[in-house]
């Protein structure tokens, strides 16, 4: 495979009010080479990541901005 091996992380973000807050905990996510959907009014994001990537380095990544992120 091209990419490597995937997996799917669903995490409830609390915290966000606005598209900016999207916008950050999106690219905080890209930047650890992940494909991310965040969802403002769910207080969602759907996460596929290299699986190498550990759970904790994308909740690390998301409360360095002020968030909290849980795993749902
Ligand atoms: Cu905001």
């Amino acid at each position: 495979m091209l990419f490597g091996k995937k997996k799917d992380v669903d995490l409830r973000i609390d915290g966000m009010h606005c598209e900016k807050c999207v916008a950050r905990v999106t690219d905080a996510l890209k930047a650890l080479g992940c494909k991310a959907d965040v969802s403002l009014a769910e207080g969602l994001a759907k996460v596929k990541c290299p699986a190498k990537i550990p759970v904790d380095k994308l909740i690390e990544a998301v409360s360095a901005l002020g968030y909290t992120a849980t795993v749902k």
